[in-house]
């Protein structure tokens, strides 16, 4: 197992769409181990592969609370089939915006079908914390990032406050 560099924005593969897995094979099976491993060691609640580098649609998830029991969960291929109307805020973060975070409104329950590392097929219904997360890394999969859904004030000072931190050498992320 490893603990990947984290790429923090801008960089150009967390814009981009990723691809899907053809095979689930021992090649994916290590990533999402290694994923798993960067991002407890961050840490962070979730990790999807652009953050590590990789474009394809793979990611990872952990909301267990400290002193409860680790729930890691890894998804390959994920799709959100249905969303409910009605919406829940979080405070989000996001370990490509390190130090960074703003509130974000998403259907509060959705559920997901996606393949597990076995390659088989499952679907999830998710709420809470969970809802909010696995949203947040399917947004990844396409380029997405949580400032895409605050206003243009706020995503602006976010990006300043980054290349500022970057400028002085105070992030130990990748780039
Ligand atoms: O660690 C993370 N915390 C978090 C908090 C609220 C909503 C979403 C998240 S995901 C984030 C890790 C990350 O950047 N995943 O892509
Ligand atoms: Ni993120």
């Amino acid at each position: 197992m490893a603990i990947l560099p984290i790429l923090v924005a801008p960089h150009p593969v967390l814009k981009r769409k990723a691809q899907p897995v053809a095979a689930v094979t021992d090649e994916e099976r290590r990533l999402l181990d290694d994923m798993l491993e960067t991002m407890y060691d961050a840490p962070g609640i979730g990790l999807a592969a652009p953050q590590v580098g990789v474009s394809k649609r793979m990611l990872v998830v952990d909301v267990a609370r400290e002193g409860e029991a680790p729930q890691p969960m890894k998804l390959i291929n994920p799709e959100i089939l249905e969303t409910s109307d009605d919406l829940a805020a979080y405070e989000e973060g996001c370990l490509s915006f390190p130090d960074q975070f703003a509130e974000v409104k998403r259907p509060a329950a959705v559920r997901i079908a996606y393949l597990d590392e076995t390659g088989e097929a499952r679907e999830i219904k998710a709420e809470g914390l969970l809802a909010t997360c696995l949203q947040h890394e399917i947004d990844h999969l396409d380029g997405v990032v949580f400032v895409d859904h605050i206003s243009q004030l706020k995503r602006t000072m976010i990006l300043r406050k980054l290349q500022k931190l970057k400028k002085q050498g105070r992030l130990q992320a990748a780039e």
